[in-house]
């Protein structure tokens, strides 16, 4: 599985330029991106990133890839993140490591995004992974109520559980984002149709960030055993 997720970070590695402006993504495909990233800088390919989280700017930092944040630059030419989920109208679930908030303000920003994943992401109908919704703690229980309304108005349903930080049990410690807010994770099985649900959300006010992401991603790169696949969405971006 390692392997694949890095073929798939090394063509999309294959898509950036000297001088280009990158977004870098969170997980376990997208730091193998970063690393390969590296080894292009440590040969004198020339290019600043923003990491979508505290851990890709340790990472980051460690391969010698240089940094900047989204306050100094105006706009990023591209952004390579994994992904959860992708369905055939390159709908997303993200966030299964828990930084969706920065990874959607990252991707936004930027001009393309590459999704690079192992073919076991691509689904037809998104849902078997829970899907992370970022919240504030105060008010959880109206928030929760106010998910639960928007899930029915949308005809999905499904348990819903606020994270565990890893290795915790029922007892252990909630997972606490990068920007401080907690995760509740939602089993709903089959969305039906993401853009609704993705706007029901974001009008939650308890809600600061889902990870359901609606025209963002421009092309998805998907390692199987049977070599790499590239996929174009043939919508420009935010469609
Ligand atoms: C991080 O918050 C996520 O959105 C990841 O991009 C996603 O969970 C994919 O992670 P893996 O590459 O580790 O599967």
């Amino acid at each position: 599985m390692e392997q694949l997720k890095r073929q798939a970070a090394a063509r999309a590695l294959e898509e950036v330029r000297d001088g280009m402006q990158l977004g870098l993504g969170t997980g376990s495909t997208a730091k193998h991106f970063v690393e390969l990233l590296g080894e292009r800088v440590a040969a004198g390919l020339k290019v600043i990133g923003v990491p979508t989280s505290e851990a890709t700017r340790l990472d980051a930092m460690r391969c010698g890839v240089r940094l900047t944040t989204l306050d100094e630059i105006e706009h990023l030419d591209l952004t390579v993140d994994g992904a959860d989920e992708i369905d055939p109208d390159f709908n997303l679930i993200k966030g299964g490591g828990g930084a969706l908030l920065r990874e959607k303000i990252v991707a936004t920003a930027s001009d393309r995004m590459i999704v690079i994943a192992d073919d076991s992401k691509w689904v037809p109908t998104l849902g078997k992974f829970p899907l992370p919704i970022e919240v504030i703690p105060f008010g959880l229980g109206a928030t929760r109520r106010a998910i639960e309304k928007a899930f029915a108005a949308c005809g999905v349903s499904g348990p819903m559980a606020v994270r565990n930080a890893k290795g915790g049990d029922k007892d252990g410690h909630v997972f606490v984002t990068d920007g401080g807010h907690w995760i509740l994770d939602a089993q709903l099985g089959r969305i039906v149709d993401p853009p609704g649900l993705a706007k029901a959300l974001s009008a939650i006010p308890g809600v600061v960030e889902h990870g359901l992401f609606i025209g963002l991603a421009s092309s998805a790169v998907l390692a199987g055993g049977e070599g790499i696949r590239v996929i174009e969405r043939r919508k420009p971006k935010g469609d």
